[in-house]
C-alpha cells in the first residue's frame, strides 16, 4: 500500500479554555483549531492538527492564513499523489512555497499519522521515538498579581508537575519570579518565558532574573532575531531557550554558531512538521543542545502528535504537554489525556497511529466550518 490520500476533510472547531491564557502579546479565551482528516483510497484514515491561533500575536500565522495555505497551496501538492512515504512530504510541500510552516505542518503530519497507521506502529515508533513516558511541565499564562501566580505554582507542583514555566512580560516578571522562588524553594524547576517582549535596552532586567537559578529563559528578544539573544547570552548566566525563532534546521544552526541560546523548545508546526523536527533534534543531539517540546494550547490531536514527538531521546528536558482537563471541561478525544502524580504522561504504544481516538460526533457537534479538499478539484 503506498501512502496517498484522496481527500483531506478540513475542519474548524471551537473549543473554549476552562480559563483565559494571557501571554505578553494577547490573551487566548477560545482555541479555534483547524482540524484535518486525510482519507486514503483503501479507507484508512489520518488525524491532524493546525496549532496557529486565531491572532498573529505568537507568529505571522494565523487560523484564516492556514486554512487558506492548505486549501491552495500545501493540500494539492499531496492529493491524488502516490508518496514515496512521509519523509517526503516537507520537501514536496516546502518547494516554491515560501513560510507558511504551520500550515505545510499540519498536511505533512498528518500523513506521518496516516503512514504510521498503513504500518501499523505506534506513531512515536514510526518517528524513532524510544520512550514510554514523558516528563510534563505547566505553561502558567500572565496572572493579575504574584499572590495569585504563587497559588497557581503551588497547586501544580502537587500535581506533579516536573518543571514551572511562567509567562513574563516587563514589569510582570522579577517580582512575579522572586514570589514563585520564594513559595516553591531552590529545588524545583522554573523558567519563564517572554514571547518576545523585551529589547537589549531592557537587558537590565533580564540580568535581574540570573538571581532566581532558573532552568532557561524561553525567547525574550525579537521573534526573528539571532543576533541580539547572542549578545544577551554572553551576558547572562542563565540559559536562553529559543522558541519563535527557530523556524527550520538552519535557524537551529545558526542559534548554536552565533551561541544564541543553549536550549531549544520544538514544536513542530512551527518548523513546518515532523521531518524538519526530527533534523534540528538530530542535529541538537550531536551538539549537545538539549531540546524539549513546546506546546501551543493543542486539542487531544495535537498533543497526540506532540507526545509521539517527545519521545525522542533527546527531548530531555519536561515538555508543556499539560493533560487535557487543565485546558478543557472536555477533549475531543478518548482517552483524554492525563498526567500521573509524577507528573509524567504515556506514550501509547498499543495502537497504531496516535494511540486515541477522535470523538467524531463531538467534533461535528463544535464545527463551525467546513472544506472538502479532493484530488479532482485540486487537479
Ligand atoms: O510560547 O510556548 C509559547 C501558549 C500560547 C502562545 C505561546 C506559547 C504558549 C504556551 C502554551 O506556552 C503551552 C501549552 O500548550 O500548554
Ligand atoms: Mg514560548
Amino acid at each position: 500500500m503506498t501512502l496517498s490520500v484522496d481527500r483531506i476533510v478540513l475542519r474548524e472547531i471551537r473549543l473554549p479554555l476552562k480559563e483565559p491564557f494571557r501571554i505578553s502579546s494577547g490573551v487566548i479565551a477560545e482555541r479555534r483549531i483547524a482540524l484535518l482528516e486525510l482519507h486514503h483510497p483503501d479507507g484508512l484514515v489520518g488525524w491532524s492538527e493546525c496549532v496557529a491561533f486565531e491572532q498573529p500575536n505568537y507568529s505571522a500565522e494565523t487560523i484564516d492564513t492556514a486554512w487558506f495555505a492548505i486549501r491552495e497551496w500545501a493540500a494539492p501538492r499531496v492529493l491524488g499523489q502516490s508518496l514515496p512515504g512521509p519523509n517526503a512530504v516537507h520537501d514536496l510541500l516546502d518547494r516554491d512555497v515560501r513560510g507558511h510552516n504551520m500550515a505545510k505542518a499540519a498536511v505533512e503530519m498528518g500523513l506521518w499519522e496516516l503512514s504510521a497507521r498503513m504500518r501499523g506502529v505506534p506513531l512515536s515508533r514510526l518517528l524513532g521515538g524510544t520512550r514510554e513516558r514523558i516528563a510534563t511541565g505547566i505553561s502558567l499564562g500572565i496572572q493579575p498579581n504574584p499572590d495569585a501566580l504563587v497559588e497557581r505554582a503551588t497547586a501544580a507542583l502537587a500535581q506533579g508537575y516536573r518543571k514551572i514555566k511562567i509567562k513574563i512580560a516587563p514589569d510582570r516578571d522579577v517580582a512575579y519570579l522572586r514570589a514563585v522562588r520564594d513559595a516553591l524553594g531552590d529545588a524545583v524547576d522554573v523558567m519563564a518565558d517572554a514571547n518576545s517582549a523585551y529589547t537589549l535596552a531592557n537587558a537590565n532586567v533580564l540580568r535581574q532574573l540570573d538571581a532566581f537559578g532558573l532552568i532557561m529563559i524561553e525567547q525574550p528578544l525579537g521573534r526573528d532575531d539571532l543576533l541580539r539573544h547572542a549578545t544577551l547570552q554572553r551576558e547572562l548566566r542563565t540559559p536562553l531557550c529559543l522558541d519563535e525563532s527557530i523556524t527550520c534546521l538552519d535557524r537551529a544552526e545558526d542559534m548554536v554558531t552565533l551561541g544564541s541560546g543553549r536550549i531549544i523548545n520544538i514544536k513542530a508546526g512551527r518548523v513546518g512538521g515532523f521531518r524538519a523536527s526530527l533534523a534540528i533534534h538530530d542535529y541538537c543531539r550531536t551538539h549537545h543542545v538539549p531540546v524539549w517540546c513546546g506546546g501551543m494550547l493543542e486539542s487531544g490531536v495535537g498533543r497526540a502528535h506532540n507526545v509521539a514527538l517527545a519521545s525522542l531521546p533527546n527531548f530531555t528536558l519536561p515538555g508543556d504537554l499539560s493533560p487535557s482537563a487543565r485546558y478543557w471541561e472536555r477533549d475531543i478525544v478518548t482517552p483524554e489525556w492525563t498526567m500521573g502524580k509524577d507528573g509524567m504522561v504515556q506514550v501509547p504504544l498499543t495502537e497504531p497511529g496516535m494511540g486515541v481516538a477522535v470523538d467524531l460526533d463531538r467534533v461535528d457537534n463544535l464545527t463551525v466550518r467546513r472544506d472538502v479538499l479532493s484530488a479532482r478539484r485540486a487537479a
